[in-house]
């Protein structure tokens, strides 16, 4: 799909990821490329990782070095004026620096997928880099999209209910001056899938109906944030980046794949869901 919209871009519109490889291609940086592509937004990427997995267990995991990162994103903006940038997975304190700087250097507009371990528990940030992390990157960002393990961490209170999720997406987005997006996922709900958002001392809710027994979830998080960077690529105000990245997350849960028996994984949907989605100030 080619983006013929140039009203109100003069170039066709890039974006860019750094993050880790994900060998199956559920998440990470292949997933991030598939959503730019899903929204005609041309990707670009650097490489922070190249890990070993499928959607059961990640095997392995290379760091590539802090030099590399920065040559890559230099080669990068030598010659596309990316539009908006996200991260990923990072590693360790010193591809975290290397990010950081490439966006005081070149002012990129980020949304940082603050990733520090996948779903079983795997290290894929060490805890030094978590802490430049917080200290360098985020308040350097455009928008912050935690999930609720990552977002503890950052206000290191337990979230166990959705008012304590709205209150830590306004901690958050109060301490770092950015916009902060809680996903929601890993709290107990029910007929809503509810992610808090915050954002100049408002608060919202972006709301999708409850998939049930959805198996096929692995690279959701990388997607999400993957959406919100393309849509924000493209122009869009925060707002509906939220609510076109929801509805594309929704759209690949409840329209996946099957690429084998046991086997079934989220890929861009081909209806629009949008009408089912919402993003309401509360
Ligand atoms: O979802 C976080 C994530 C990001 N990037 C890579 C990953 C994972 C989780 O497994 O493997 C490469």
């Amino acid at each position: 799909m080619k983006n013929k919209n140039t009203t109100k871009i003069d170039f066709y519109p890039a974006a860019l990821t750094i993050g880790g490889s994900d060998s199956c291609g559920g998440g990470g940086i292949q997933a991030d490329l598939r959503t730019f592509n899903a929204f005609a937004v041309y990707g670009c990427s650097a490489v922070a990782a190249v890990t070993a997995q499928n959607i059961f267990k990640i095997a392995d995991i290379q760091a590539i070095s802090a030099e590399s990162i920065s040559a890559q994103i230099d080669a990068i903006l030598d010659s596309v004026p990316v539009k908006f940038a996200k991260c990923g997975m990072l590693v360790n304190p010193e591809i975290v620096r290397a990010v950081a700087a490439a966006v005081r250097k070149y002012k990129l507009k980020l949304v940082v997928d603050p990733v520090f371990a996948d779903d079983s528990g795997k290290e894929l940030l060490s805890d030094d880099g978590w802490k430049v992390l917080c200290d360098e990157l985020l308040g350097a960002s455009y928008l912050v999209a935690p999930n609720v393990v990552e977002a503890e961490r950052l206000v290191g209170m337990k979230i166990k209910n959705e008012k304590d999720l709205f209150n830590a997406a306004k901690s958050i987005s109060d301490t770092y001056k950015t916009i902060c997006v809680i996903k929601g996922g890993q709290l107990k709900q029910d007929k809503y899938a509810v992610d808090a958002v915050a954002y100049d001392g408002h608060i919202y809710q972006l709301r999708a109906p409850m998939l049930k027994n959805c198996r096929h979830t692995h690279g959701i998080g990388c997607t999400f944030s993957a959406a919100i960077c393309a849509n924000l690529a493209l122009g869009m105000e925060w707002d509906d980046a939220l609510l076109e990245a929801k509805t594309f997350v929704f759209g690949s849960i409840a329209e996946p794949v099957r690429l084998g028996e046991n086997t079934e994984v989220m890929y861009p949907p081909e209806t629009d869901f949008s009408e089912h989605i919402s993003l309401l100030e509360i």
